[in-house]
């Protein structure tokens, strides 16, 4: 079977097609693994592009990120251990106080097509939550969102808490959402900022290969 075929039912977000091309490729004795690496994310690869070229909005994102979801879920059970835990880990969620977990959901879809074993936390994280399942993940990032100009300030409070606990210098802390600034995310000391999903989940992966190659 051509993966690229469900590369193509990732980009068109069509959600039937893939999962039954998926349950079809598995017949077939295709791993999982290829699956994955080599139909599924290069699909989420260029959803990413499109959104960031303003190509894609919204709902051919959510779109996207369904049918990526629906393959996932066929696919999950069926990666062993070593294929699943992938060797970059994030964990991703909304700060104290904010309910607004769509965005974020987004970008950890976007992780999540880029390769990444991600964590989805939800909303309404204390700094102490988010920083614990960071360590329970074994994480090496992680994203903050907030979309309320009442909540930005947990962000600060959740990096000056890892400082705090020590554990500053051992995780990748990026913020987005809708009031956030770069100038916000530098006075706060976050490593990175960005306004879309699509973008930021392409800066944390170019972050991370470079400091896998350094
Ligand atoms: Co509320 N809400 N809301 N709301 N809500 C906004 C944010 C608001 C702008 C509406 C308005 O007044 N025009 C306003 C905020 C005003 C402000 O603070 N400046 C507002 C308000 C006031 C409130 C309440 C206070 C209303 C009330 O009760 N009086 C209340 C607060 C509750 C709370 O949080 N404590 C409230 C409640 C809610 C619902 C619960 C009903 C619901 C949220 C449901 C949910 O998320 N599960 C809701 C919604 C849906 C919205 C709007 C309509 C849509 C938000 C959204 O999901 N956008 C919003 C108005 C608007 O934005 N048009 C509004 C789509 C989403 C994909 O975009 O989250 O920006 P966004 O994410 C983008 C980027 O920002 C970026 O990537 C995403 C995609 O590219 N990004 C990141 C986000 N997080 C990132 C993290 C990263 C990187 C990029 O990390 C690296």
């Amino acid at each position: 079977m051509d993966l690229s075929e469900v590369s193509s039912y990732i980009i068109e977000g069509k959600v039937d097609e893939a999962e039954s091309w998926t349950r079809k490729a598995l017949d077939e004795g295709i791993k999982p693994a290829v699956i994955v690496n080599q139909g599924l994310i290069p699909g989420m690869d260029v959803v990413g592009e499109k959104f960031e070229n303003r190509e894609y909005y919204m709902p051919e994102m959510l779109v996207a990120a369904k049918a990526m979801k629906r393959s996932m879920d066929l696919l999950r059970p069926l990666l062993t251990e070593a294929e699943r835990s992938s060797e970059y880990r994030v964990v991703c969620g909304t700060v104290q106080g904010d309910l607004h977990d769509i965005g974020v959901s987004l970008v950890a879809m976007m992780l999540e097509g880029a390769g990444f074993d991600v964590k989805f936390v939800g909303a309404d994280n204390t700094p102490d939550m988010l920083l614990k399942a960071v360590e329970e993940h074994d994480a090496q990032v992680l994203c903050m969102s907030a979309l309320l100009t009442t909540t930005i300030k947990n962000m600060r409070e959740t990096i000056d808490r890892a400082t705090e606990v020590e554990m500053r210098d051992r995780v990748l802390i990026y913020v987005g959402g809708a009031p956030v600034t770069q100038e916000f995310a530098d006075e706060i000391g976050a490593d990175g900022y960005k306004r879309d999903a699509g973008s930021a989940a392409r800066m944390i992966k170019e972050d991370l290969d470079s400091k896998v190659k350094a």
